[in-house]
């Protein structure tokens, strides 16, 4: 076993950091603030390849392993997590596309995503959240194509987005095998983006409905096969888990190192509160909890690279740990700091509000847990 990072790894590492430092953590409270997308921010992330590091060199990635990319999003999102989700959702929804597409379909969608245009995944539906094979959204066979119609929510990127990786049934009585996948574009007559919504946490990335009125969607853009977008769909998300949780790990060691920092300053009972054995134990139960989550996310992540058949306990519990992980070590971060730590003119009320969203998207935690222990009476773990 070798935890040695390769010197290109290293490089990519510290180039993302510096990105991070120079163009993110300078905006990232404002356009938390605003509720805002800096859309200008995004396609320069795109141009210096941010947001398409794993999809292959051929159709306009950077070819990059996800081991890599896991390091780089850790960066990225110790910058702003809002920003990076924006950034990772084209990643996001560009895997149904390398998982089940066809070498035209890759060429004509893939490679515009690194030329500065926006996708989204859209499987998630207002009656079909952990549900996912719950979906509603009908897609009816006629001539030469399909006819969509339905609501997706809670769509990252849905309203700036150029291309959406759709699911949709073709058959609600067949249940997950009804399931298929479809890229559908912007210009198609009758997609819409709907509400924009206005969360928590996570507020530079744009989240919307996208609505769907007699889309019709010709057959080329069938993803795989019709009825095999379930498995595209699960598919997608055990290789994009580690990437996305690789985000938690960002959001904790932010919210860790301005706890050191502060815990070194302040001054109470006449020394720094970091000689107290109270906060030194929070400090080490944080360092302990980020490197335990770092090293699931990138085994994870690892294991994609292999492509290992079975992926998804890996993936589940590297979501699942480094998510709930997140939460715990910006929730601990912020007692650190006190009542400043509440305050809005320090970041780490932002960063715990950010750490939220990673035991939620991409699958509960609970989720995660259900697709482990489903592994776990396999006997795969
Ligand atoms: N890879 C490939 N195929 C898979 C799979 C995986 N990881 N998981 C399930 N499948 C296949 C199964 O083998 C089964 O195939 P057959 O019909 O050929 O037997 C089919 O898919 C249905 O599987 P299952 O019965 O396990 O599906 P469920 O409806 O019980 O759903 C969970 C399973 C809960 C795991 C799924 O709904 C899920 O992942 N939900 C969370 C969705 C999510 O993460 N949403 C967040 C929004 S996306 S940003």
């Amino acid at each position: 076993m070798n935890f040695d990072f390769t010197p290109e790894q290293v490089d990519m590492r510290k180039a993302a950091r510096e990105y991070a430092e120079k163009a993110m953590i300078p905006v990232a409270a404002r356009y938390d603030e605003e509720n805002e997308t800096p859309i200008d921010l995004l396609k320069e992330m795109i141009h210096q390849g941010y947001s398409t590091m794993t999809i292959p060199e051929d159709y306009g990635g950077g070819g990059m392993d996800c081991v890599t990319s896991c390091l780089v999003v850790e960066e990225l999102s110790r910058g702003c997590a809002g920003i990076t989700t924006s950034a990772a959702a084209n990643s996001l929804a560009a895997y149904p596309i390398l998982v089940g597409g066809s070498h035209e379909q890759k060429e004509k969608y893939l490679t515009p995503l690194s030329e500065g245009k926006f996708a989204a995944f859209c499987l998630t539906e207002p009656g079909a959240g952990s549900d996912a094979a719950a979906i509603s959204t009908l897609a009816k066979k006629v001539d030469k194509g399909y006819m969509i119609n339905g609501r997706k929510c809670f769509i990252t990127n849905g309203g700036i987005a150029d291309y959406y990786t759709v699911f949709a049934t073709v058959d609600r009585s067949r249940g997950a095998r009804g399931l298929t996948a479809f890229v559908i574009e912007r210009d198609f007559p009758g997609l819409e983006p709907g509400k924009k919504e206005n969360k928590m946490g996570i507020r530079a990335s744009n989240t919307s409905e996208v609505l769907f009125e007699d889309v019709f969607v010709p057959e080329e853009n069938v993803l795989g096969k019709e009825g095999g977008g379930f498995r595209i769909a699960m598919t997608t998300l055990d290789i994009s888990r580690p990437m996305v949780v690789a985000m938690a790990v960002g959001i904790a060691r932010a919210a860790y190192e301005h706890a050191v920092s502060y815990a070194r300053e302040r001054e109470q009972f006449g020394k720094p509160i970091s000689s107290f054995q109270a906060i030194q134990f929070k400090l080490a139960n944080m360092a302990m909890k980020i490197e335990a989550a770092r090293l699931l996310v990138l085994q994870a992540a690892f294991k994609v690279d292999r492509q290992e058949k079975h992926l998804s306990a890996h993936s589940a519990m590297s979501k699942a740990f480094a998510g709930d992980m997140a939460m715990e070590v910006t929730t601990d971060a912020l007692q650190v700091m006190g009542g400043y730590g509440y305050m809005k003119d320090y970041p780490m009320e932002k960063y715990m509000r950010d750490a939220k969203i990673m035991q939620i998207y991409e699958g509960t935690s609970e989720i995660q847990r259900l697709v482990l222990a489903n592994e776990v009476l396999k006997g795969r773990v």
